[in-house]
Formats: structure tokens, C-alpha cells, sequence
């Protein structure tokens, strides 16, 4: 009988729960995101974003707006950028307030349903594609970390503006496909699901992203081949003569056309044109 108590009693005071962690998956599977409204009363949000390509492509997105805004914006089925590979992306937005917090950009590169990210880390990494300040040295009087300094790419961030933020150039050699990408407005963290109790790390505090009037935009971009050979297409067609070239610059007969993206060329006018 005492076997039995002793074995009885051992259940009991097992947990039957863990605490949260940031790591926890929970927070990065099927792009977990804060699902709540702004408790702040400084008219923080968004009312628009707009991103755009160095190849005159761009996407304008409504914005969850100000003041109590919904924190969580998924705008995938609304707002995909056509874009290249090796092309450089420019994030600019329309906020009331746009001082003292910082903007990242994660960029689903694996298509894995998550924004990889090394929280613990200052520098880009994973998913990871651009930031406008992190930053985990502690404030002087230990109760948070402090004011982040630097932007990704090595600027000074600013504090007055957080829409003058580093462009984003995709890797040159990125497949052809859909990805999901995400802008979060929040203070000092990288966590892609928002600051929140449940995500801190190192010697962050408080500063939750609904009570600090952060945002979060999903949506996506479709990424065609770049187009760097194409450039070594002749240009001295007869006008109106229309020809095609593959993304290598090589001339394809038009009765000769396989599944692909090619340039279609007539005159002085190039356009890039999908064959199914
Ligand atoms: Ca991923």
C-alpha cells in the first residue's frame, strides 16, 4: 500500500502545464502573430504601406489605421508584389506617429509556415531581412533594455521616423514562387509574433506591442527569375517583329515555346511574358 501512495502522490505534483517560453513554437508556427487591439493613446499605426521594387512594381496596402487599431493586418489575399529575383524592395508608410518605434521585415524564405529567427541575436539572420533598431544591452537602471542605436544595415535609426528604414534586396539565386512576407511595427524586438509577456528575452520588460500601438502586416510577393541576361538580347529587330528570348538571352522560335517565363521583344519594347 505505501508503493501505491508513493507512485500516487508523484503524479500529483507533476505540473501539468510549462511555462511560456520565446521560443516556444507556438509563437512562430502558422505565422503566430498577436491577435488584439492598440491600447495606446498616442494615435500610433498605420493608415497605408506601400512596397515597391527598382523594377517600377510596387503594392499598396491598407493599413489597420490609429488609434485602437487591430494589431494584426493579413493582407496575403489582397496584396501580392510582383517582383524578380536580386531585386531591391523599399518599404515607405503613411502613420500618424511614427517616433519611437522600429519597423522589421521578415521574408518566409523556406516556405516552412514560420519566420525563423535567432531572438538572441542583434544582427540579421534567418528570416530575418531588415530592422530599424535591436537592441539587448540593458538600460542604466536594469529595468528593460535600452533605446536601440542601429539600423540593419549600420545607420543610425531614427527616432523621430521609423519609415526611414534599409531597403531589402532579395538573394539573387531565389526560386521562382510565392513567399510570405511580414512588417511588424513594434518596440526593441524581433519576435515576428509581437512583444508580448510570452516572447521576451535577455533583460526585456513590459512594453507589449498592443500597449505601445505596434502593427503587423502580412502579404506577398511573387518572385519571377531576374532578368540580368537579358540585356545581351540584340536590339536590332524590325519594328513590329515580335521574338522571344529565355531568361538566358537565347532566342526561342515563337512555335517553339515551352512552359516558361520568356521576354517578348517588338520594336524597341521588351515585356516579360508567362507561357502555360
Ligand atoms: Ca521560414
Amino acid at each position: 500500500m505505501k508503493k501505491l501512495y508513493s507512485i500516487a502522490l508523484a503524479a500529483i505534483l507533476t505540473p501539468a502545464f510549462a511555462m511560456a517560453d520565446a521560443t516556444d513554437s507556438q509563437y512562430f508556427e502558422n505565422y503566430a502573430a498577436f491577435q488584439g487591439t492598440s491600447s495606446h493613446s498616442g494615435n500610433r499605426g498605420c493608415t497605408k504601406l506601400v512596397v515597391s521594387d527598382d523594377k517600377g512594381n510596387s503594392t499598396e496596402i491598407t493599413g489597420p489605421g490609429s488609434s485602437s487599431h487591430t494589431i494584426f493586418t493579413d493582407a496575403t489575399a489582397t496584396n501580392t508584389l510582383q517582383t524578380e529575383a536580386g531585386a531591391t524592395l523599399t518599404f515607405t508608410g503613411t502613420s500618424a506617429n511614427a517616433e519611437w518605434m522600429h519597423n522589421y521585415v521578415f521574408i518566409d524564405f523556406g516556405n516552412d509556415g514560420q519566420f525563423d529567427v535567432d531572438l538572441n541575436s542583434t544582427e540579421l539572420n534567418g528570416d530575418l531581412v531588415a530592422f530599424t533598431g535591436y537592441y539587448l544591452g540593458m538600460k542604466s537602471d536594469g529595468t528593460d533594455t535600452a533605446d536601440p542605436e542601429t539600423q540593419s544595415n549600420g545607420s543610425a535609426t531614427n527616432n523621430g521616423n521609423y519609415w526611414d528604414m534599409p531597403t531589402v534586396t532579395l538573394p539573387a539565386d531565389l526560386a521562382t514562387g510565392f513567399y510570405r512576407v511580414r512588417l511588424k511595427n513594434d518596440w526593441n524586438s524581433v519576435h515576428p509574433y509581437g512583444r508580448t509577456a510570452n516572447t521576451l528575452v535577455g533583460g526585456q520588460s513590459t512594453n507589449a506591442i498592443d500597449a505601445n500601438g505596434g502593427y503587423i502586416i502580412d502579404f506577398m510577393i511573387y518572385v519571377q527569375p531576374g532578368l540580368a541576361g537579358v540585356e545581351n538580347i540584340a536590339t536590332d529587330l524590325v519594328e513590329g517583329e515580335v521574338e522571344y528570348y529565355n531568361l538566358q538571352g537565347v532566342r526561342v522560335a515563337a512555335d517553339n515555346l515551352s512552359t516558361g517565363i520568356y521576354v517578348a521583344r517588338q520594336g524597341n519594347k521588351a515585356t516579360k511574358v508567362l507561357v502555360k
